[in-house]
């Protein structure tokens, strides 16, 4: 049996969790939380203590775009990867374009508004104009298609979980300007593995609603490489640094920890 190391409201748990419901691979969830940052109890198995990371009986691998791809290797049917070389190259781009710039544009944004329940309107302001300028690009990248290659895919995968955050944001494609990722989103949103996991982060932020708890521990947060960057390159070094001077930012492990 499969281990996911998770969290139900990771982007990237997403990717490999809806990857494993359209294979029809059963797995076992491992809570490793979200926020709960620098833990070392499944360091044996992503040195980074990051979510997803995938045990498969003596082998284990982590980072989720290492992860779906061996997942296509071990269970090729059905498949998620286009098999025309550039269409498959593209399906990559697309996914990196999800799991490095959509997700670091909405990341800051995430942990003041709905994790502090604060406002910064700068950053709003900035993550609106980089979001719209994603989208921009994606809508681009899907033209006149159904999907963003041809037929629905990895890269469909990759960028859902990042546009339903952008959406609850208030960053939702624009029916005009986004007209196409418009209806592309809520065409993904009808897959029947997308919707068991929209499903079931639906319920988990509903439960912790109900118990007054928090969905992460927005004072203990952990930054790394796009998001950082995202954060300096938009004129936000100073806000950063109040927030490492506070003690509120965290870091991958590294051996010497
Ligand atoms: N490149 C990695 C990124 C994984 C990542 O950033 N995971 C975050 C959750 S979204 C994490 O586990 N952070 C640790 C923490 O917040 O304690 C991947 O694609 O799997």
């Amino acid at each position: 049996m499969v281990t996911l190391f998770d969290d139900v409201f990771s982007p990237y748990a997403r990717k490999v969790r809806i990857a494993l419901y359209e294979k029809g691979v059963p797995f076992e969830r491992e809570r490793a939380l979200h926020g709960d940052c620098n833990r070392t109890d499944f360091i044996d198995v992503n040195p980074r203590a990051e979510v997803p990371a995938l045990v498969d009986g003596d082998f284990s691998l982590y980072d989720s775009t290492v992860i779906c791809e061996y997942l296509e290797d071990r269970y090729p049917e059905p498949s998620l990867y286009p098999a025309d070389p550039r269409r498959r190259a593209k399906c990559r781009l697309i996914e990196d374009i999800a799991d490095t710039q959509l997700d670091a544009a909405l990341y800051a944004v995430t942990v003041i508004e709905f994790g502090r329940n604060e406002r910064h309107p700068e950053i709003r302001a900035a993550a609106a104009r980089d979001v719209s300028r994603i989208f921009d690009e994606l809508e681009h990248q899907l033209g006149t298609s159904d999907f963003f290659c041809e037929t629905y895919s990895l890269a469909d995968i990759a960028v859902v979980p990042h546009a339903v955050v952008a959406s609850f944001l208030g960053f939702a494609p624009d029916g005009q300007r986004h007209r196409g990722l418009a209806a592309w989103l809520a065409r993904v949103q009808e897959r029947p593995a997308v919707v068991h996991d929209n499903a079931d982060v639906l319920d988990t932020l509903s439960r912790l609603q109900a118990e007054q708890r928090s969905a992460f521990d927005p004072y203990r947060v952990q930054w790394r490489s796009d998001r950082l960057e995202w954060v300096i390159k938009n004129g936000f070094a100073d806000w950063l640094l109040a927030e490492m001077r506070a003690g509120r930012t965290f870091f991958p492990l590294t051996v010497a920890d």
